[in-house]
This record gives C-alpha cells, sequence and structure tokens, in this order.
C-alpha cells in the first residue's frame, strides 16, 4: 500500500464505517436541542427516559484560507421523539454566501432546507445521494429509517456556524411518522394535531 508522508496525513483518511472508535466526535445529546422537537410533552418525557445520544460530528480541517474546505462525517441515530424523527440542531453558516454539499453514506433520512426568503423543502439524504444546500439556506437533518444515517458535509473552511437565527423562529417544517411512513408537515399542523390529541 502507498505510504502517506506524515506532511500529508490530513489530505487522506480512510474510513471504516464499521469501526468509527479512532475518531474525535462531538456528541450532541437529546438535552443539547432543547426547543428543537415540537411536540414538549414527548422530549420531556424522553430527557426523563435516559436522555439519549442523537447524533456525533468528527470534523475534518486540513487547511484554513480563502478557497479551503472542511470537513464533518456525521452520524444520526435512529429514533423518534414523539412521531418526529431524530433530527440535528440545524443551522445557517455564519458566512451566509457558503453552500455546502452533503454525501449520503449509508442509512435513510431527509433534509429541510429553509432559505433566507422563507422557502422551505425537504430533500431525501440517503446512501449514494448528494444534497446541494445552497448559500443563505438554513439545514437540518433528519433519520427517517432504522439504521444510523451517516452522511458527510463539506463545506468552506470560512463558513462557521450560527445556530441561533434558526433556533429563535426554528424550521417551519417537521418530519414525522404517519402510519409507519415519513411525512413532511407544517409545524403548526403537527402541533394542532398534538392538542386534538
Ligand atoms: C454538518 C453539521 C452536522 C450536525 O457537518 O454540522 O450535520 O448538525 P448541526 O451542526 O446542525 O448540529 C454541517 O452542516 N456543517 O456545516
Ligand atoms: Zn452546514
Amino acid at each position: 500500500m502507498l505510504e502517506i508522508p506524515s506532511h500529508l496525513k490530513s489530505l487522506f483518511v480512510q474510513f471504516d464505517l464499521d469501526s468509527l472508535d479512532g475518531l474525535k466526535f462531538s456528541e450532541r445529546r437529546l438535552s443539547d436541542l432543547a426547543n428543537c422537537f415540537a411536540d414538549p410533552n414527548a422530549y420531556a418525557k424522553a430527557i426523563a427516559d435516559g436522555n439519549p445520544l442523537l447524533y456525533r460530528v468528527a470534523s475534518f480541517e486540513p487547511r484554513n484560507g480563502d478557497g479551503q474546505l472542511h470537513y464533518g462525517l456525521g452520524i444520526l441515530e435512529a429514533g423518534k421523539v414523539g412521531a418526529e424523527y431524530y433530527l440535528t440542531k440545524g443551522h445557517l453558516h455564519s458566512y451566509r454566501p457558503a453552500a455546502e454539499v452533503y454525501l449520503g453514506l449509508r442509512g435513510e433520512g431527509m433534509m429541510l432546507l429553509e432559505e433566507e426568503n422563507g422557502e422551505a423543502y425537504a430533500l431525501p439524504l440517503r446512501a449514494n445521494s448528494v444534497v446541494y444546500v445552497p448559500g443563505h439556506t438554513a439545514h437540518r437533518t433528519m433519520n427517517t429509517g432504522s439504521e444510523p444515517l451517516v452522511y458527510i458535509g463539506v463545506y468552506p473552511s470560512n463558513a462557521g456556524h450560527d445556530y441561533g437565527t434558526i433556533a429563535e423562529r426554528n424550521f417551519q417544517q417537521v418530519v414525522v411518522e404517519v402510519n409507519g411512513a415519513a411525512v413532511v408537515m407544517k409545524r403548526d399542523v403537527y402541533l394542532k394535531s398534538l392538542e386534538a390529541k
């Protein structure tokens, strides 16, 4: 096998998706995502039941500066809070024009995208699929399957992560399980359906 010189080691990463123990992950548990899920009662119950780990991200920053790229390997567990699938916090990039490419490696999920002009839409993210997140667009990932959703996100090194702006208003849409299928609906419609219960 080709020996990689030590000063080039950050330019090549070999993943073994069955054994990721060597990577340095940031972990997000349910308690790190207060106010992200729509159903407050289901949220409180899931916290009381053990505050599960929702996702982990290993970040790679080989070079910094104009034109350089960073990327992260994300692993989002399967599960739900009420009917709503496990999700990431979601963010805008601090440098708003920064776009991102998501590469699905394993599992079955979706992404919610919300542009600054308010346009909101959902796209699938699964193994062998690519989602392009335009600049100026908030993005959140959901796992709608039964296995961990594994993906890589590649973004400009100067993108930065702004969690506060979208946290204030939350995403307009939710992805919930209805009769065994993943359904995208408006947050207020889902909240009304909870009240009716
Ligand atoms: C991704 C995300 C990752 C975790 O690498 O950071 O999916 O989601 P949150 O950052 O919203 O918790 C990315 O979009 N980077 O820009
Ligand atoms: Zn991003």
